[in-house]
């Protein structure tokens, strides 16, 4: 896809303050620190639009991108980070529930697996309210950069076991090497389309 723009457009707290549903979204979605932000930066072509952080737990706002003036990017705040206040944590299931139920027009989640770490039950209960919502789900596992070539089937087939779903579900992606960035475009493309 050509990107003729990408312009943040806003940072909300609640998700009633998301933008009104007349375009499409794609939200991103998982773990602290899993590299959703990157993926959206490469996926755009945009060094950093989105601001990328060592430290988990940066993005805790529901953050709002559009492409093209034609639909949205959608950053959604990461969980399961210990070092995040408990006043934060509490906010986020009901945050992140309430947008995946209200809105009609997401076409997609974009769901991002570390390929070095086994799904754990936080990844788990996401998958099930998206099976819940009935949303589209595009699992990406990222950072594949960091394995060698020989792991890189193993983990995958740990992750696919983990959460369920099989091997071939998952695009591999790295926000380094950019592998990967082709394949997510074609899957969120056809997503839109539907
Ligand atoms: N090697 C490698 N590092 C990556 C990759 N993607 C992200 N990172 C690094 O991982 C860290 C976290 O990346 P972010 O994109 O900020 O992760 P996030 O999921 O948006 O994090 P939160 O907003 O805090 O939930 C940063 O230091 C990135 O540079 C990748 O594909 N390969
Ligand atoms: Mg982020």
């Amino acid at each position: 896809m050509e990107i003729k723009s990408a312009v943040f457009v806003k940072s909300a707290v609640a998700a009633d303050q998301a933008p009104s549903p007349i375009l499409n979204e794609i939200a991103f979605v998982g773990k602290s620190n899993v590299g959703k932000s990157s993926l959206i930066n490469v996926l755009l072509g945009r060094r950093s639009l989105v601001r990328t952080s060592k430290t988990p737990g940066r993005t805790q706002h529901i953050n709002f991108f559009l492409i093209n003036e034609n639909f949205y990017f959608v950053d959604l705040p990461g969980y399961g980070f210990a070092k995040v206040p408990l006043e934060v944590k509490r906010q986020w299931e009901p945050m992140v529930r309430k947008y995946l139920f209200d809105r009609s027009i997401l076409k997609a989640v974009v769901l991002l697996f570390d390929i070095r770490r086994v799904p754990n039950s936080d990844d788990i209960r996401m998958l099930d309210w998206l099976e819940e919502y009935n949303i589209p789900t595009i699992p990406v596992i990222t950072k594949v950069d960091k394995v060698s070539s020989g792991k890189r089937s193993s983990q995958v087939s740990k992750i696919a076991e983990q959460t369920g779903l099989p091997p071939q579900a998952f695009s591999c992606f790295s926000a380094v090497t950019r592998e990967g960035r082709d394949d997510v475009w074609e899957r969120i493309i056809s997503s839109l389309s539907a």
